[in-house]
């Protein structure tokens, strides 16, 4: 659906517009397609939940890496799946952009030019097998705590959309413990590589939810308005929670000496992050920017005549369906 469409449904007053969206929100109603609402609100979750499709696509690429180096036969099966899920993921997620009248293609330019961004967690390299198990148990654990909020986001069709999206990442994060968990006990060489992957994925994962709270211009607003419901400190913290019993339960040790239950606040306490990491990683300069982005844009052109031959293929459906509308 195109924007013009929305807004010629819509054509009503900016104070109105103003008005029924505010009530809209105060009423922790779902905002839909064709309701009016303001530009700001409407381009800022083109931003948000672009950049989240575009995590989805990339993120396949260093899964993907390991498929054809799975050690089983069962292994690669449950590899495939999850890679071919985050595909899905991405799909759901450009429609939802869609439906706020972007168009795909334009988010897809957006993306090959660098004017649009995806996650920091995605340009990590994936050196051994245990880096699977990481994957799914950190960096899907970490989407899933930050991203089960966005099932009550403000937008219906983005809170639809995360809502199967959650239900497959608690599948994700599963078959990554269970990765990890099968190293952690295996031999000692699996158990050193299954630490080595998780001293690497701590950190980053722990910069998937963005910025510190003082320094993350978009939060503020995303909240006011009911996308965001938590803040990016809030929602870090919960997933420390979350994960330091878990790695007991692996076996394992998150590379963070001074994590330490604090009675007081009721969380963890933990060491300072290096948000600079983060920066530089969001600025292109991270171990694999360069590389999944030149992946990224080969696939795109490679996949230019799938492209065309669906155009071509809905162009004849229509042509055949109004010609059978005429004759009847
Ligand atoms: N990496 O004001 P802030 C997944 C950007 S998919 C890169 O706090 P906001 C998965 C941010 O966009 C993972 N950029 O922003 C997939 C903003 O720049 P712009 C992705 C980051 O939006 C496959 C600027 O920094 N998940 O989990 O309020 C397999 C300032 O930040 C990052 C989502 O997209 C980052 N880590 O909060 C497995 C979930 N952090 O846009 C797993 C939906 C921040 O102003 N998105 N930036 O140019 C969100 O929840 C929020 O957009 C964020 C950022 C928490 C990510």
């Amino acid at each position: 659906m195109h924007r013009e469409e929305v807004n010629d449904e819509t054509a009503v007053p900016a104070g109105d517009v103003a008005a029924g969206f505010q009530a809209l929100i105060d009423s922790d109603g779902r905002v839909e397609p064709r309701d009016a609402m303001p530009e700001a609100y409407r381009k800022s979750l083109i931003r948000q939940i672009a950049q989240h499709a575009h995590s989805e696509i990339i993120g396949m690429q260093p899964e993907a890496n390991w498929i054809s180096r799975a050690p089983s036969l069962r292994r690669k099966a449950i590899l495939m799946a999850k890679v071919q899920d985050e595909a899905g993921h991405g799909l759901y997620l450009y429609a939802a952009a869609e439906t706020l009248g972007a168009d795909r293609a334009d988010l897809l330019d957006m993306l090959h030019n660098g004017r649009q961004k995806y996650s920091s967690i995605f340009n990590y390299p994936t050196l051994t097998w245990a880096d699977m198990g990481a994957i799914g148990w950190l960096v899907d654990g970490a989407a899933i705590v930050n991203q089960v909020p966005l099932c009550r986001c403000s937008y219906g069709p983005y809170a639809r959309a995360m809502t199967r999206i959650c239900k497959e990442e608690s599948f994700h994060q599963r078959q990554g413990f269970e990765i990890l968990n099968t190293l952690s006990h295996g031999t000692k060489a699996q158990h050193a590589m299954a630490q080595d992957a998780v001293n690497r994925w701590w950190w980053p994962s722990l910069m998937m939810f963005g910025p510190p709270d003082d320094a993350s211009p978009n939060s503020a607003q995303s909240m006011a308005w009911g996308i965001k419901r938590f803040s990016n400190d809030d929602l870090r913290q919960r997933f420390i929670d979350m994960t330091v019993p878990q790695s007991e339960a692996l076996g394992l040790t998150l590379p963070d000496p001074e994590l330490a239950w604090n009675d007081e606040r009721g969380h963890y306490d933990h060491g300072d992050i290096d948000f600079t990491e983060l920066f530089e990683v969001i600025l292109g300069n991270g171990p694999c920017n360069k590389q999944r982005m030149e992946k990224r844009r080969g696939a795109h052109e490679e996949g230019a005549w799938v492209r065309e031959a669906a155009s071509a293929y809905a162009a004849k459906r229509r042509t055949r369906q109004t010609a059978a509308g005429s004759a009847a």
